[in-house]
């Protein structure tokens, strides 16, 4: 109830900011950043959202702090591709109520044409979740977000439930490993089936697997040889606020 009740205010008190973390491809070029939301509370310190975003939307706060992080998302970005000239991709997770809201698309698309964006590659990280929702609505909602240029992510996948079968109809670009799969990656065979299976799921259907989480190079070479072609992880760069992300970009190569 307090965590509630704090959270109502903080919208106002602007304790809520934008982190970024860098997705890399095989060649170790960064094309793109993932999006995550942090909440610096005065007293309770920093919240995960983990914890306040379930919170958020049971108190009905989420379509107000899910426009706040699309919006900062698209400036920040915007932003940047000023200050650096570059176009990076940026994923943003969208939660199931999110995506459930029933304007959701129309907000999204009347955001991304207030940034007057010469290029956007946006991408949206949905859960297997979503599924247990009417699938009539879905299924729809996502091919208009694809014609419209947005990429999709199934994030976390292999934790929830998923047909192979309905894999196949989804209108999606690219399958993040979760990342309790990757910690135990090195001594645990049954893991490694896991990532193997869904990568060659994965290449089937035509879609990029990402593994999130990768924390040594020995996680990363053997990921490579399954044939995994994005990573992201504290191994390349934590979650970075914009002005690190910044000067961390501008050391790269
Ligand atoms: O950033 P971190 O690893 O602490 O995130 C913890 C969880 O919170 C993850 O499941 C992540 O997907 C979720 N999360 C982080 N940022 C956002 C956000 O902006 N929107 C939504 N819906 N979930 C987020
Ligand atoms: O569920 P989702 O994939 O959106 O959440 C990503 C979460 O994983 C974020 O909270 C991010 O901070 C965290 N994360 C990303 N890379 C690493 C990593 O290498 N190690 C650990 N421990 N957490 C990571
Ligand atoms: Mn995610
Ligand atoms: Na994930």
């Amino acid at each position: 109830i307090r965590i509630e009740q704090a959270l109502r205010k903080s919208l106002d008190k602007q304790e809520f900011f934008m982190v970024y973390q860098p997705q890399l491809d095989a060649n170790g070029c960064i094309y793109g950043v993932e999006a995550l939301v942090r909440w610096e509370h005065p007293e309770f310190g920093l919240v995960s959202p983990a914890e306040f975003i379930p919170i958020a939307e049971m108190a009905g706060i989420m379509p107000r702090l899910g426009h706040f992080i699309l919006a900062t998302t698209l400036r920040e970005m915007k932003q940047l591709q000023q200050e650096l000239g570059v176009c990076f991709q940026v994923s943003v997770n969208i939660s199931v109520r999110q995506f459930m809201e029933k304007d959701f698309l129309e907000k999204l698309t009347r955001e991304i044409e207030l940034y007057r964006f010469n290029k956007i590659a946006l991408c949206l990280e949905i859960t297997e979740s979503l599924f247990i929702e009417d699938i009539d609505y879905i299924l729809p909602l996502l091919y208009k977000m694809r014609e419209i240029g947005l990429s999709i992510s199934m994030d976390d996948f292999g934790t929830g439930y998923s047909s192979l079968n309905m894999l196949r109809t989804l209108p999606i670009d690219e399958l993040k490993i979760d990342k309790s799969f990757v910690d135990t990656l090195l001594d645990d065979t049954a893991a490694q089936k896991m990532i193997q299976n869904i990568i060659t799921i994965g290449k089937n259907l035509e879609l990029h697997v990402l593994a999130e989480g990768v924390e040594t190079n020995a996680q990363e070479k053997l990921l490579k040889s399954f044939g995994c072609d994005r990573f992201q992880g504290y191994l390349y760069a934590k979650p970075l606020a914009y002005e690190t992300l910044k000067d961390f970009l501008k050391s790269q190569p």
